[in-house]
């Protein structure tokens, strides 16, 4: 715990100059909660909205990712409503980064969250490639996740604007 506050101690610093440049040019900076496999320091929304604390507002936000709250929350939607007004950006993909909808997220749940946190920006869906052998190996993509990129893409917006996205 001593490391961590360390380690949160210096991402506030070296954010802060950042964040108030951010907010005198009027844009948002995300900071994305990533995975245990990925990092050790900002793996929840809680853990997030505590070191991220004395920086959010104008200039720092969160940006949610399904697929990471997947892994670490208990409850992904909980999750996505607890971090309300600090949501800046969010991407989705299904629970193994394949097709929204071809997964085991409760999607109509999620969306219902993201209304109550009030958040009214783009879906950014996020999958990667086998195709690309450095993006490969960096995420972990060891099989293809749909019969093509196009068709992902294509699937996941059929599936989010039929739940009304
Ligand atoms: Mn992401």
């Amino acid at each position: 715990e001593t490391q961590r506050a360390e380690v949160v101690g210096e991402l506030r610093d070296n954010l802060a100059p950042l964040a108030r440049e951010a907010a005198a040019i009027g844009v948002t900076l995300a900071v994305e909660p990533l995975n245990r496999y990925e990092t050790s320091v900002l793996n929840t929304v809680a853990q997030s909205l505590d070191a991220l604390a004395p920086l959010l507002g104008a200039g720092v936000g969160l940006a949610l990712d399904t697929y990471h709250l997947n892994i670490e929350e208990k409850r992904p939607a909980d999750a996505v409503r607890a971090a309300g007004a600090a949501i800046a950006h969010v991407q989705v993909c299904g629970s193994d980064r394949g097709a929204v909808g071809d997964d085991h997220t409760d999607w109509p749940e999620m969306l219902r969250a993201l209304d109550d946190a009030g958040y009214r920006g783009v879906l950014g869906l996020e999958s990667f490639t086998g195709e690309n052998a450095t993006i490969a190996v960096a995420a972990s993509v060891w099989r293809p996740l749909a019969a093509s990129q196009d068709d992902l893409a294509a699937r996941s917006i059929a599936h989010l604007r039929a739940l009304g996205a």
